[in-house]
């Protein structure tokens, strides 16, 4: 077949060349295209609901929703965050897609990726994003260039401030954001859901919560906000060790929040064109319940993958469905392009398959015959974290990093009999083992094969973007005492140079020559610190003789002067020049801003 998608580099254009892919059926189409809000909550466990059995946790709004529309018992994500969210938007495997980090620009999803939705869009839908994307921070990599019309949030796997949030960006755009960050999204969808109404435009809204992960903050009474004390101070009244309590009261403020929009939905006369789905992105944090499961977030164990799915459909989807059948968040995009009446792209390997005939039935024990795990922070490796399993048998393999991986320490579970996966068959069932392990590697080949894994290179001379802010994180670091230091992303450092040659590098993608003004935030003690710090990109060069800010822990902005970029990959590398003091400094920022000539 022809290719079906022309991707036009830098726009969100999706030219439609071809026709529909083979048996696809479209029955719901037929019925006219509903509305579709997903709800994405983050690092909220399976068990982290009332109608999982959870005795504690108060969510009614979660559990109404499961009961009027279709459970899935095992549903299955990633094992953490970002892969999971480049699985929801491409219906792709993440390893797929060039992403494999949660972090240092590993988590940006590939350029020639197609999401979601840019496909609802080819048919009409308006999309908007309100929380964390995760799947790049560059514009080029934005929501607003893969496929959203409207995106409130943020780029990174969290925020430092849910109370007065920050690194809040609105279509682009930093903004001062007020009041707690979960109202504060769910106020944004239900604006775009009602202005999306207005307009009579059908409408994708992508809910992508932030909470309950880490740093597990609510609004406190410091802020004259008593709603989070009140709720931490309920479920510790219910014995819940206070890291818990945190947790259960984040995942409650959710449930508060789902309620308004729910009622919004109702109030706007839209419950029946609107198909609504609730999820998490990953298997859970919290340890006071586990509903049976074994794991938790990152691991390949039932509690580090399983996630709650439930899906809201008055009149199309039965009311008390219960499927039990495997089914993978690569499922998304093939789901809703089938709910909306679009073709898949056929130019490339899609790994999810329409739940459309289970949530219509609400029943089914049958639809994937294998899903996949795998989860290693630096580069993807089919031995150090994985599992694959079938409606039945399961193979996992977890190895911490000071561990050797081997075959003998696999483990295989029974699922239908064992589903806390306590008790391991490794050595009774040799033939299962050997299947799934060949299954794994031979999907582990495939969905690797030909990508290159490294940070995406920084666009550099967008006028979208100008300046542009070069992240500590991004950085690859060179020398003894060199090091990149993780503080929340506002204030990561590259610090503890200590002998000229040390250096940090970052891989730029010049979008256009010419000179380009640098301003870096650093700390520098007027004791301890000092010396020359030098830049390079290519044969430009720029000396920076480090000033005292008052303390190293101080950051200032300064000018610094003028850099020759050269339209292209270019390496930017930050050098210590000469030491006058212990070490040079601790460099926190640097912005690189496209200037006339
Ligand atoms: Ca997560």
């Amino acid at each position: 077949m022809s290719k079906l998608f022309q991707f036009v580099q830098g726009h969100v254009a999706i030219l439609i060349l071809g026709i529909l892919a083979n048996g696809v059926q479209l029955s719901v189409a037929a019925t006219g295209q509903p509305n579709i809000v997903l709800i994405v909550t983050d690092d909220q466990g399976y068990w982290d609901t009332g109608i999982s059995g959870n005795p504690d946790i108060e969510t009614p709004n979660m559990d109404r929703l499961a009961r009027e529309g279709v459970q899935f018992s095992r549903y299955y994500c990633a094992p953490v965050c970002a892969p999971t969210r480049a699985g929801l938007m491409t219906g792709r495997y993440y390893l797929r897609t060039g992403l494999y980090n949660t972090r240092f620009g590993g988590d940006t999803l590939g350029k020639k990726e197609i999401t979601v939705a840019q496909l609802l869009k080819t048919a009409g839908y308006r999309t908007g994003i309100f929380g964390k994307w995760h799947l790049g921070k560059y514009h080029g990599f934005q929501p607003n260039q893969r496929g959203f019309d409207e995106f409130l949030g943020h780029y990174h796997g969290h925020l430092e401030r849910y109370q007065f949030p920050d690194q809040i960006y609105h279509n682009g755009k930093p903004v001062e954001a007020r009041g707690y960050v979960t109202d504060l999204f769910t106020d944004a969808a239900m604006d775009f859901i009602e202005a999306s109404h207005e307009k009579k435009e059908k409408f994708f809204c992508y809910l992508a919560y932030n909470a309950p992960h880490s740093p597990f903050l609510l609004d406190t009474s410091h802020f004259d906000q008593p709603e989070g004390d009140k709720l931490i101070e309920k479920y510790l009244g219910k014995g819940l060790e206070l890291r818990d309590a945190r947790i259960y009261g984040l995942v409650e403020r959710i449930d508060i929040n789902l309620g308004r929009l729910f009622e919004k939905i109702d109030q706007l006369g839209l419950r029946k064109d609107t198909v609504v789905l609730f999820m998490s992105d990953n298997g859970g944090v919290s340890r006071h319940y586990k509903a049976g499961l074994k794991g938790y977030k990152s691991q390949t164990y039932e509690g580090g993958v399983r996630s709650p799915l439930f899906v809201r459909w008055p009149g199309h989807f039965p009311a008390g469905g219960m499927v039990e059948a495997q089914a993978s968040h690569v499922d998304m995009l093939p789901t809703f392009c089938e709910l909306a009446g679009v073709p898949l792209p056929q130019d490339r390997k899609i790994d999810g398959k329409s739940l459309v005939p289970l949530l219509e039935s609400g029943k089914g024990k049958s639809h994937h015959e294998y899903v996949y795990h795998t989860w290693d922070r630096y580069f993807p490796n089919p031995d150090r974290r994985w599992s694959v399993s079938d409606q039945r048998w399961k193979l996992v393999g977890i190895f911490g990093a000071k561990a050797e991986p081997s075959a003998s320490k696999w483990k295989l579970f029974d699922l239908e009999k064992d589903p806390g996966e306590t008790k391991n068959l490794l050595s009774k069932e040799p033939q299962q083992v050997e299947r799934l392990r060949k299954e794994f590697v031979r999907w582990f080949n495939d969905v690797t094969d030909g990508v290159d894994y490294h940070p995406a290179p920084i666009p550099v001379g967008n006028v979208e973007e100008n300046p542009v802010e070069i992240q500590p994180s991004w950085a690859k670091w060179e020398g003894e005492n060199v090091q990149y230091t993780f503080d929340g992303y506002d204030w990561d450092t590259i610090d503890g140079w200590k002998v000229p040659g040390e250096y940090a590098e970052w891989d730029l993608d010049v979008l256009k020559s010419g000179l380009y003004e640098v301003t870096i935030a650093y700390g520098c003690s007027p004791v301890k610190m000092g010396g020359t710090l030098r830049f390079t990109a290519g044969q430009s060069r720029l000396y920076f003789k480090v000033v005292p800010t008052g303390n190293g822990e101080v950051f200032e902005r300064k000018v610094i002067g003028t850099l020759k970029l050269v339209e292209g990959n270019v390496k930017l590398k930050a050098e210590v020049s000469e030491i006058d003091g212990d070490e040079l400094m601790r460099l926190n920022q640097i912005w690189l801003r496209r200037v006339e000539r």
